[in-house]
């Protein structure tokens, strides 16, 4: 049975494309989706892939994570910089934890230097745009003894 990945997204992601362009692009989230499910089956790994807009949700994801899926990338948007329940729900995740932002964080006002994630993360990927998700897929695949 292929192992499961899941790749989560935090508020504001279900917009992407639209939002602030100059900063996100304009790939939509199904975009990244679909980029990430490519690279995902070549690796032969199979993909959950969620947005939400609710920190409690995105929580209950990575808790399902710990049953039935093997690494977790994420992209936590805002609560990135806020979340120490994100962080602790992640820590309570035994597999690898790979974090993506879009724009290069540090580059950006000082509110989004600091990742409370970053604490848990195994590796950070920032400013590659949404290839940042592919690449991390690539990355993970690596991480779970694939290819
Ligand atoms: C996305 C967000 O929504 C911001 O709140 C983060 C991140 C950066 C990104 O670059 O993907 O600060």
């Amino acid at each position: 049975m292929p192992k499961k990945i899941y790749i989560l997204n935090g508020p504001n992601l279900n917009l992407l494309g639209k939002r602030q362009p100059e900063i996100y692009g304009h790939e939509t989230l199904a975009d990244v989706e679909s980029a990430c499910r490519q690279v995902a089956s070549d690796a032969g790994l199979e993909i959950a892939f969620h947005q939400s807009n609710h920190e409690g949700a995105i929580i209950d994801l990575i808790h399902e994570a710990r049953d039935s899926g093997a690494g977790i990338v994420i992209n936590p948007g805002a609560f990135t910089h806020t979340s120490v329940a994100i962080l602790d729900a992640l820590n309570a995740f035994e597999g690898p934890v790979l974090e993506v932002h879009i724009s290069n964080v540090h580059k950006r006002e000082s509110f989004r230097h600091h990742s409370y994630v970053s604490l848990r993360a195994d590796g950070v990927i920032a400013g590659f745009g949404t290839q940042g998700y592919q690449l991390a897929v690539q990355r993970m695949a690596r991480l779970l003894g694939g290819q």
